[in-house]
Order: structure tokens, then sequence, then C-alpha cells
């Protein structure tokens, strides 16, 4: 395994400093938040993309893609009937494949839970419509970038909209394309509905899965709580699984170096 951090914990830290760290840690990569660079990436110039993948060609850390898509700019939306709220969030993931590309990236976790919930007076086969045409008219760019658009199943508690990876799944069949992909989150797999094992849940991504967020149920780190790694893990290799592992948190208090040192700790104590 590839080991990666997602650095929106690193608050208020410029992204080499981010990079510095995962660096002296012992990571492999990290993953970036739009939204900790800039309100609306089409600001960030050619020259300060090409200063940030400098950085990290020099410290030996892949800025493996990003996450969190949608928080900013405001007002975007993947299933709205709103066909220029769709055509700006379409535009909007263009210059983020962009931006993903020219740091290094090969990935974008397609999650936001809130830009996709189906809205009242939508069905949900609307909603999945209008999504699919949506990622559908991503795809030559994605292509021609090299970056995989990654869908991410999120639990109940968090969307209405792809809630499990049964559903992702469908949606990966329905765009049907090699740069349309799935990702795989713990804490949204641990919510899903049904109870399943996780190995289980894994084994229904097969074929489809190319990234993956590792956290605790609890929605902490990998090891900071009682989520059991080893299901994980036995899923991953049936899968054939063996890429980047992005630890993703939502409780930023411990701070960028305990939350980013205890969890690699954990994650290779697992993958030894
Ligand atoms: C949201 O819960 C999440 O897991 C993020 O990866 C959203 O992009
Ligand atoms: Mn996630």
């Amino acid at each position: 395994m590839k080991y990666a951090f997602c650095n929106e914990f690193c608050v208020g830290w410029s992204l080499e400093d981010a990079m510095h760290l995962a660096r002296d840690l012992g990571y492999d990569g990290v993953e970036v938040a739009p939204f900790t660079i800039a309100d609306d990436v089409r600001d960030v110039p050619l020259s300060r993309r090409q200063e940030l993948r400098a950085e990290a060609e020099r410290c030996g850390i892949q800025l493996i893609g990003l996450h969190w898509l949608l928080v900013k700019p405001e007002g975007l939306h993947l299933t709205t009937p709103d066909r220029e709220v769709r055509r700006k969030t379409r535009d909007y993931f263009e210059a983020l494949i962009a931006f993903c590309a020219d740091l290094g990236g090969d990935r974008m976790v397609i999650g936001s839970p809130k830009n996709r919930n189906v809205l009242p007076g939508t069905t949900y086969e609307e909603a999945f419509s209008r999504a699919r045409e949506l990622f559908v008219s991503l795809l030559d760019l994605a292509e021609e970038r090299g970056v995989n658009l990654c869908l991410e199943p999120l639990a109940p508690n968090e969307t209405n909209f792809i809630s499990s990876v049964r559903e992702g799944v469908k949606m990966c069949r329905a765009v049907d394309h090699p740069r349309f992909r799935l990702h795989l989150d713990v804490k949204a797999m641990c919510g899903e509905e049904g109870n399943r094992p996780l190995d289980e849940i894994i084994k229904d991504s097969d074929g489809f899965a190319a990234h993956v967020h590792v956290n605790d149920a609890n929605r902490n780190g990998p090891g900071w709580g009682d989520t059991d790694y080893e299901p994980i893990k036995r899923g991953l290799a049936a899968i054939g699984y063996d890429d980047y592992l992005s630890v993703e948190v939502f409780d930023f208090t411990p701070g960028p170096e305990a939350i980013a040192g205890k969890s690699l700790e954990f994650l290779k104590s697992i993958w030894s």
C-alpha cells in the first residue's frame, strides 16, 4: 500500500508545510482539498501550480489528487433541476480536472454530500440521470489529463444520493468508462444500511475501486476508535487493491502531527 493524508486538517498551513510533514512522517502522498488553496481554483495561476508541483517533487511527495470538490465556490449542485447551476457545476469540474492534473494528481473524489442530495421535487431516477449526464460530459477531459473521477458513496447520515457501494457501482456501470471509478471511504461503509461486514461491502466494488479514504466509524483517524481493520484488509486484498490509503478525519483538534503520525503508525501495523 501507499499512504497519503488529506490536507484539510492542517488548518492554516501552507500546502508546502503539509507536504513537509508528510515527508517527515514517511507518507508517500498528500490529497488536496481545493478550498484550502483558493475559493475558486480558476484563480490559481499556472505559476503557483507549477511551484507546488515542483516542491512536491523536491520532497518526494506526490500530490495525489483532490477531494471535497464542491465546498467552494458556493452554489454548485450535481443533481438540481436548475440547468444553469448544473452547467456551472460542470464547468467547475472541468477546472478541477485541470487543477488536479497540473499538480501531478491522477484522482478526484466525488463526495460533496450536500451538493448532490436529491432535492425536494426531484425523483431519485431524475437525480441519477442528471448526475450521469454531467459525469459523461467530463470524460474526454479526464482522459486527456489522465485523471480518474472516483465517486464516493457516503452513508445515509450524510446524503440521500449514492449512499452505498452498491449504488456507486450502479453509477459506474451506467457511465461505463475506465476513467469513471469508485472511491471507498471507511466511515461511510461503516454507516451503510444493512450492517453488512466491511469485507463484503468492499468486494462489491471489485473492478471499480480506484482510491480509499481511511478513518474510523467515529470520524477520527484509522486506529483512533473501535473500527476493526482486519475485514478491511481482507476485502482490499480480495479485490487486489494496492494503491493509496488516504487518511481523512473530521475532528481536527488533536492537531496535524498527532493525527497524521498516529494514523500512519496504525496503518503500518495493519499492512506491515
Ligand atoms: C465526506 O464525508 C467525505 O468523506 C469526503 O471525502 C467528501 O468529499
Ligand atoms: Mn471521504
